[in-house]
This record gives C-alpha cells, sequence and structure tokens, in this order.
C-alpha cells in the first residue's frame, strides 16, 4: 500500500504560522504568499534560460516582437509587481535600482512594511546552468503610514527584520524563510504549482567540513583568513580535516548548501572589494537572519552582521557565515592575527 502523507503547501504553512503571532491580522502572511507568487512567475521563466537560441537573448527583440529582457530586471520587475500587488508592502530597495521604489498607489502607500531583495543574485550564472537565487528581507516601516515611505525606513540593523528568506532556483526550486520562529523550506511541486514543506525546522549542524570562499582573492585576504585557511587544510581525521573547499560563486548555491550539510562561506574584504562584495541590506542580512534562526552564526569579521547599523542603501560589507563553531573559530584566527 503507497504510503500517504500530509502535503503542507506554504500558504497553509503561513496561515497555520500565523497563530504564533497573536496580533497578526494577515498582512506579513500575505506579503509572503504574494513572495511565492513571484517566484513561481521567475521559476518559470529562468527554467526555459537555456533555449535562449529559440526564445533571444537580452536585447534582442522576440518573435512576438517583444524586446527580451535581462533575466535579473524580469525578476526584479515580477517581483515589484507582485509586491504592489500584496498592498501590504510600501516601498522597495532593490540591487537592480539605485533608488528606493515607492508605491504611491492605493492601499500599497499605507503598507506597514518594506521590502529589501536582490532579485536574481548570481544571475551571470544563468548562462552555464549554475543556480541563482533570489534573497529578500521584510520590516516594518518607521515612518507613518499614509505618508511616504523613504530611507530611514530602510536603514534598519537586520535584528529588526520581521521575515527574511531566499529562493533557489536549482535542480528543484525552493523557499527558504523565517520570521524568527525558526527556518523552513519549501520544495516547489511544479505538477500542482505549490510550494510544499519539504524541510521543517532546517538547523544547521555546528561543525561541519565545508569551508566556501573564492581563494583566487587569496593574496589580498587579512591574514586572519589565510590561516584560517591553513587550519582548514591541516590533515587532522580526529577533527575531520582537512575541510573540503566548494565554492560554487552563486551566493543562494553556496550558503543552501551549506545551510544543510554544515559549513561556513567567507567573503572578506580583497583589493577589488575592500569593504567586502556582498551587500548588507539584501543579501548579508537575510542570509545572516536565516543563519542565525537555523542556529549559525554571522559575523563582518568583528561585530555580529544583525546588529550593524546601515550607512547606506547599497553598502558592501564582509561576511563569514554558517556554522556556529566554524564562525567562531574563523573569528578566533581574525583575533589571533590582528590587521596591521
Ligand atoms: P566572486 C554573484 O555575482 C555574487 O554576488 C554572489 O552570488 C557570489 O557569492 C559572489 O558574487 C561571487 O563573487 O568575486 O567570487 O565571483
Amino acid at each position: 500500500m503507497q504510503a500517504s502523507y500530509t502535503i503542507t503547501t506554504l500558504n497553509e504553512f503561513i496561515i497555520q504560522r500565523q497563530a504564533d503571532f497573536p496580533y497578526a491580522k494577515g498582512e506579513l502572511s500575505r506579503l509572503l504568499h504574494h513572495v511565492g507568487v513571484a517566484a513561481k512567475i521567475v521559476n518559470k521563466k529562468i527554467n526555459k534560460a537555456g533555449l535562449v537560441d529559440i526564445l533571444g537573448r537580452a536585447g534582442d527583440i522576440n518573435v512576438q516582437g517583444e524586446d527580451v529582457q535581462k533575466l535579473d530586471l524580469f525578476a526584479n520587475q515580477h517581483f515589484i509587481d507582485a509586491l504592489r500587488g500584496s498592498s501590504e508592502c510600501c516601498a522597495i530597495a532593490s540591487e537592480e535600482d539605485q533608488e528606493i521604489t515607492l508605491f504611491e498607489d492605493g492601499l500599497s502607500r499605507d503598507g506597514k512594511y518594506v521590502f529589501c531583495m536582490d532579485p536574481l543574485d548570481g544571475s551571470s550564472n544563468i548562462d552555464v546552468n549554475v543556480s541563482v537565487g533570489t534573497i529578500f528581507s521584510i520590516y516594518r516601516r518607521l515612518s507613518d503610514r499614509g505618508a511616504p515611505a523613504d530611507l530611514s525606513d530602510f536603514m534598519q540593523p537586520g535584528l529588526a527584520q520581521v521575515a527574511a528568506g531566499y529562493i533557489i532556483y536549482g535542480s528543484s526550486t525552493m523557499l527558504v524563510y523565517s520570521t524568527g520562529k525558526g527556518v523552513n523550506g519549501f520544495t516547489l511541486d511544479p505538477s500542482i504549482g505549490e510550494f510544499c514543506l519539504s524541510h521543517p525546522n532546517m538547523q544547521t549542524p555546528p561543525q561541519g567540513a565545508i569551508y566556501s570562499i573564492n581563494e583566487g582573492n587569496y593574496a589580498h585576504f587579512p591574514q586572519g583568513v589565510k590561516q584560517y585557511m591553513k587550519y582548514c587544510q591541516v590533515v587532522d581525521a580526529a577533527t575531520n580535516r582537512p575541510y573540503s573547499s566548494r565554492y560554487i560563486g552563486s551566493l543562494v548555491s553556496d550558503v543552501h548548501r551549506n545551510l544543510i550539510k554544515g559549513g561556513i562561506f567567507m567573503y572578506p574584504p580583497t583589493q577589488k572589494a575592500p569593504s567586502g562584495k556582498l551587500r548588507l541590506l539584501y543579501e548579508c542580512n537575510p542570509i545572516a537572519f536565516i543563519a542565525e534562526q537555523a542556529g549559525g552564526l554571522a559575523s563582518d569579521g568583528s561585530s555580529r552582521i544583525l546588529e550593524r547599523q546601515p550607512q547606506s542603501l547599497h553598502e558592501r560589507v564582509p561576511f563569514y557565515v554558517g556554522s556556529h563553531d566554524m564562525v567562531q573559530t574563523l573569528l578566533q584566527h581574525l583575533a589571533d592575527y590582528p590587521e596591521a
């Protein structure tokens, strides 16, 4: 007899978990539902990306006479449209846009939340069929509802996030998010067009055997990072070393693998990116929120990522995230080998 199992869809889960928030009126639930809708639309487009010779490359005019959009612009527009449709979000900060996008029409103008996103991180990997992702972060607005949102609504430390997560468009498409009460992962079942709970209560192992870093930048790494890399490469069976070096070059892919298997992802300052390459608002803060909710750590090398006070929309920070004990060991190496 075939085993029976219950399918919990993303929408059912969101409604079930609304009970965790006694004063919730469903606004955040609606917003998260619309994130799921946008993710399905983007997923559908990305899955056809390999057919550019038939569908046309970005910048072409396709057979329907439409402009073929770059996929990151496509993703950006569809998340903006879906969030506008939720009426729960009043403004968006996107990696794709220099300034914030304000919703000044109808109900959206009074939306309770603001949204930060990298709509398609790692998009340069699409041409070589490497998994890419969407990363998002949700805050309560600080400005009065009814007045236009402004930059101050986005200058909040990551600790203030009410929800954060990512979508990974990979061998399967998953949505992983947290509202501050643990991390849950949903896998898209294309046959029913629903995200289904597949990874309940995700916890990252405190210790792993994977380190992720672009070793090509070794010459410019801080001494503590170089010493930690040597630590990872020592032969010591008792501590499961040498670790494996795994680096995809797509943040969501590297972080998702390490979240499940255990590991550390590092993007230190480099000569080309003296403050680090990754963005605080819509890459590091949401990933740090997920990592900490799953029992891991996230640091800029001297302080907790979630405690940093943002200074600008697109600021970059050094980023060390992953298994608790591995990040701790890295931070000890940074302390033992301070930069001159
Ligand atoms: P590098 C992709 O361009 C990205 O923003 C992240 O997804 C990824 O982790 C990082 O940059 C890779 O950067 O310098 O190693 O190619």
